[in-house]
């Protein structure tokens, strides 16, 4: 029964608003664990380098046009083929920090108007994280960041739609990191945040209830 005694790895989700500094936090953090020893996986959704994922960066780099239900369904399948990996490296022990998830695919969709609760429908049955981290930077303080890029939804006013929604979904997986502060202070909460939750999550099984 060796299989049993490996303890399982944590689905630790990174969110957050543009120019919040979740891609750097989410290596950085990995980083991190590794030098503890605690064996660990940087992911990222959208994966664009599937064939679903080509498909989004075609999108989102305005390359083409989809029907916003459609790109929707593309996101979350996106995710759903990453899923049986993701479970066998997380039962294997690996501890994975995800940058952007479900939550990022509700709120970009529903702030384009669509309804929240048939956003979430694809996505129901996905592995549920251990913790939600949600970076949250006021529209101003992203823009005072040198202002957002060039991709589709990289505009002031679907930004600020977004962080709305974002607020909206949150949860009790939800831990709220103020991100209007220097990069190694934000670093050092999420570290701490991060470790408490590894130190929990010991017998509690894998779940895959999104969105109860
Ligand atoms: N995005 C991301 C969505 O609209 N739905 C999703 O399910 C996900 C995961 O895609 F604007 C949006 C968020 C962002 C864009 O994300 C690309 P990155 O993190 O900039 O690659
Ligand atoms: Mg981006």
């Amino acid at each position: 029964k060796l299989a049993n005694m490996v303890k399982r790895g944590a689905l630790i989700v990174l969110e957050g608003c543009d120019r919040s500094g979740k891609s750097t936090q989410c290596s950085n953090l990995v980083n991190y664990l590794t030098a503890c020893n605690i064996d660990s996986k940087l992911l990222k959704f959208p994966d664009r380098t599937t064939s679903t994922g080509q498909m989004i960066n075609s999108y989102l780099t305005n390359a083409t046009e989809l029907n916003d239900q459609a790109v929707h369904l593309l996101f979350s399948a996106n995710r759903w083929e990453a899923m049986d990996n993701m479970r066998s490296m997380l039962l294997s022990g690996t501890t994975l920090v995800v940058d952007r998830y479900v939550y990022s695919g509700v709120a970009f969709t529903a702030a384009k108007g669509l309804d929240m609760n048939w956003c979430k429908q694809p996505d129901v049955g996905l592995l549920t994280p251990d913790l939600v981290l949600f970076l949250d930077l006021p529209i101003e303080a992203a823009e005072q960041r040198g202002g957002f890029g060039e991709e589709r939804y990289e505009k002031r006013e679907m930004q600020i739609n977004v962080r709305e929604l974002f607020l909206q979904l949150q949860d009790s997986l939800w831990q709220l990191i103020d991100a209007n502060r220097t990069m190694q202070e934000i670093e050092m909460d999420i570290r701490q945040r991060v470790l408490s939750t590894l130190d929990t999550i010991h017998d509690k099984p894998l779940k895959q209830d999104l969105w109860t």
